[in-house]
């Protein structure tokens, strides 16, 4: 586990310098740019862009090839998590112990700051001088579809829609597979993709991911019972006066770690079944499911 947290300590660094760069070079001094900093050196945990490199890694694939992509994906996750604290969707005050950005500047410049992050994130792929035409093709429409609105929008919505409504477990399921979890699949078959791996390999992939998602989702609403001392400004066992259906709720605590157990099984059986060298995945499998923030 020391090995790991030192590796993920690698990866964030090499990430947060990365997309600092990115902001940085693409925007004119000012109020946007100082939003879309401030989200992005906030302190996210860097899940998805590590999910990638770590893939691109056990294929023994192109590093150079994956920052790029990683750092789009990162700047998708920042905007969607700006626009998810606006008032008008989850109206949020604190987000990673901080401020959310509507309340350090204002709404008009979080929505602007989230839009800015979305749309870079499409030039930062289009400009890489390490991506051929045909993989920035692929990438951006998968990303698109990743995130649009068959994907994370489309997740928000229907969330948005059940709020204060009874939600069977088979709807919640397919909510959380867009909304969060599209981006984690996106994360691991883009990074399969760019390292050349074979179709056989792809779908076992597919099938990790999946359960990758859910694992991720049942974690943050274990966490939210049983609260977590990183969660800084997070009620214990609310979700900031949002009714929103969770797997605790709805299967009870243990119900819920045993529904996670049983994914974290699906996705190190795919994982094995895939045959690649993917001992860092398998670990990441482990720690998404026990993460503690
Ligand atoms: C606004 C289009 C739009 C989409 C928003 C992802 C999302 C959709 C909203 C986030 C709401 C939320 C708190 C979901 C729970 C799971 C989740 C995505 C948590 C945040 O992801 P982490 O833990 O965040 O990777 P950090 O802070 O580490 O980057």
């Amino acid at each position: 586990m020391d090995s790991l947290i030192e590796y993920l300590d690698g990866k964030r660094q090499l990430v947060n310098t990365q997309l600092e760069n990115y902001v940085t070079a693409n925007t004119d001094e000012g109020r946007v740019r100082d939003a879309m900093l401030y989200s992005i050196e906030a302190g996210g945990k860097r899940l998805r862009p590590i999910l990638l490199l770590a893939t691109i890694e056990a294929f023994r694939g192109n590093p150079s090839k994956g920052l790029p992509v990683a750092c789009a994906l990162e700047m998708i996750h920042t905007y969607s998590l700006i626009h998810d604290d606006l008032p008008a969707m989850d109206n949020d005050d604190v987000r990673r112990g901080q401020p959310t950005n509507h309340k350090k500047f204002d709404e008009a410049t979080a929505i602007l700051a989230g839009d800015a992050l979305l749309t870079l994130s499409f030039q930062i792929i289009t400009d890489s001088n390490d991506l051929t035409n045909d993989e920035k093709v692929f990438i951006v429409r998968e990303l698109s579809k990743a995130s649009g609105p068959k994907g994370m929008v489309n997740g928000q919505m229907k969330d948005m829609q059940y709020e204060n409504h009874d939600i069977p477990l088979r709807e919640l399921e397919d909510i959380h597979r867009q909304k969060t979890g599209r981006l984690l699949n996106f994360a691991v078959l883009s990074g399969a993709y760019l390292a050349e791996a074979d179709d056989q390999v792809m779908d076992n992939l597919t099938a990790m991911a999946g359960a990758l998602g859910l694992i991720f989702q049942i974690q943050d609403d274990i966490l939210d019972v049983v609260g977590d001392s990183h969660a800084i400004g997070k009620p214990i066992g609310s979700d900031e006066g949002n009714n929103k259906s969770t797997y605790p709720q709805l299967l009870g605590l243990e119900g819920a770690i045993a529904q996670k157990d049983g994914y974290v099984e699906v996705a190190q059986n795919a994982l094995h079944e895939s045959g690649i060298n993917g001992t860092t995945l398998s670990e990441l499998i482990d720690y998404l499911s026990s993460r503690d923030r």
